[in-house]
């Protein structure tokens, strides 16, 4: 079966509903039909500065909730990165194939930087997207289900790959990025011109899956909508009225074109309100599952070590392989 590789960063007390719809949601299902590896990229967390215990905290909610959401120990490797040395040393490796100018190009890293001040960003930060590519190619993924932001860090992982395949024989498998339509972005509910952010969206722009559900059905209420009041699909004149649609939409399963027939010559009051029950009905059991995993640490810290066990099978043969390519001496 064609393979799959995914992480996300436990850089926040929850996943948002940016993170679910455009990346996570595609996770459960791609279970059936691929060989999977889901990964809590604690190594990419540290990237921006981070508290070294809320961390580790966050690491355990980020497993439980993917836990949660339908990932299943037994039928895909759910791991922490950290745990397989492996990811670090390839990404030393491709340091060394990637251009300093085209790393610079990388969009994440400046829109960061200009929020942090270059002083601030450390060079972790500019690197990330090599630490990325050495993810998805120690594993030879072949699909890497992620949302429309990652789209440009995912080429360089194709162009990382090509270039090694290339100047010391055929070794990784080209990734492909598999990004869903409809919701590959999620925007800020306080500023729908930018994607809803764990770290750089405010508290009210982002719908958490942890929340509880009055908080949820506050933030949806108070959500930046539009001019006019017509309830239209039209992300360019109504981005937050269309996010909102959007949102609605992938959580009912509701086309988003009966959905505007549904609130035709209703006020955006009433797609908020019953958008605010739609988030709490799909959230609560999340949260309630989240939970008891999170009530049992010991074994959730079992399953990511089995996780981290056979994630090491697959990495250490790859990074044998390259080492070999490249000339290092075998340590014997
Ligand atoms: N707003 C979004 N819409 C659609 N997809 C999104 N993703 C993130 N935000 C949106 C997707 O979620 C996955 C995991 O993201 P990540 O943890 O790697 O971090 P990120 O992409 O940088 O997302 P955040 O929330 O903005 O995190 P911080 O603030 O920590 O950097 C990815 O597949 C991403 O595409």
């Amino acid at each position: 079966r064609p393979r799959v590789f995914s992480g996300i960063q436990p850089t926040a007390d929850s996943f948002h509903l940016g993170n679910y719809l455009g990346a996570l949601r595609n996770w459960v299902p791609l279970q059936d039909t691929h060989d999977c590896l889901y990964c809590v990229v604690d190594l990419h967390a540290i990237t921006a500065g981070h508290d070294p215990k809320v961390l580790r905290q966050r690491t355990r909610v980020a497993a439980a909730q993917l836990l949660a959401i339908g990932i299943d120990p037994e039928r895909s490797i759910l791991f922490v990165q950290s745990h397989v040395p492996a990811h670090a040393e390839l990404a030393w490796v491709l340091s060394c194939i990637t251009g300093f100018g085209e790393a610079s190009r990388m969009t994440q890293f400046k829109d960061k930087t200009v929020k942090q001040g270059s002083d601030r960003a450390s060079v972790g930060l500019f690197t990330y997207p090599v630490l990325m590519a050495a993810d998805i190619l120690l594993y030879r993924a072949h699909e890497v289900p992620v949302g429309e932001d990652q789209r440009q860090h995912l080429e360089l992982s194709r162009d990382l790959a090509q270039r090694f395949n290339r100047d010391y024989g055929k070794t990784f498998v080209v990734p492909e990025p598999y990004i869903l339509r409809d919701t590959a972005k999620i925007v800020d509910l306080q500023d729908p011109t930018s994607k809803m952010s764990k770290s750089a969206s405010t508290p009210n722009g982002i719908i958490e899956l942890l929340d509880e559900p009055a908080r949820s059905a506050k933030k949806i209420r108070s959500a930046v909508t539009d001019t006019g009041r017509e309830i239209v699909y039209d992300p360019e004149q109504k981005p937050g009225v269309s996010n909102l649609l959007t949102i609605h939409s992938a959580l009912t399963g509701t086309p988003v074109a009966d959905l505007e027939k549904q609130y035709e010559g209703r006020g955006y009051g009433d797609l908020k309100k019953e958008l605010g029950q739609v988030v709490a009905d799909f959230t609560a059991p999340i949260r309630e599952r989240t939970q008891a995993y999170l009530d049992d640490p010991a074994e959730l810290d079992k399953v990511l070590a089995v996780g981290a066990e056979k994630a090491r099978q697959i990495a250490d043969q790859t990074l044998r392989t390259v080492y070999d390519r490249v000339g290092f001496l075998p340590a014997r």
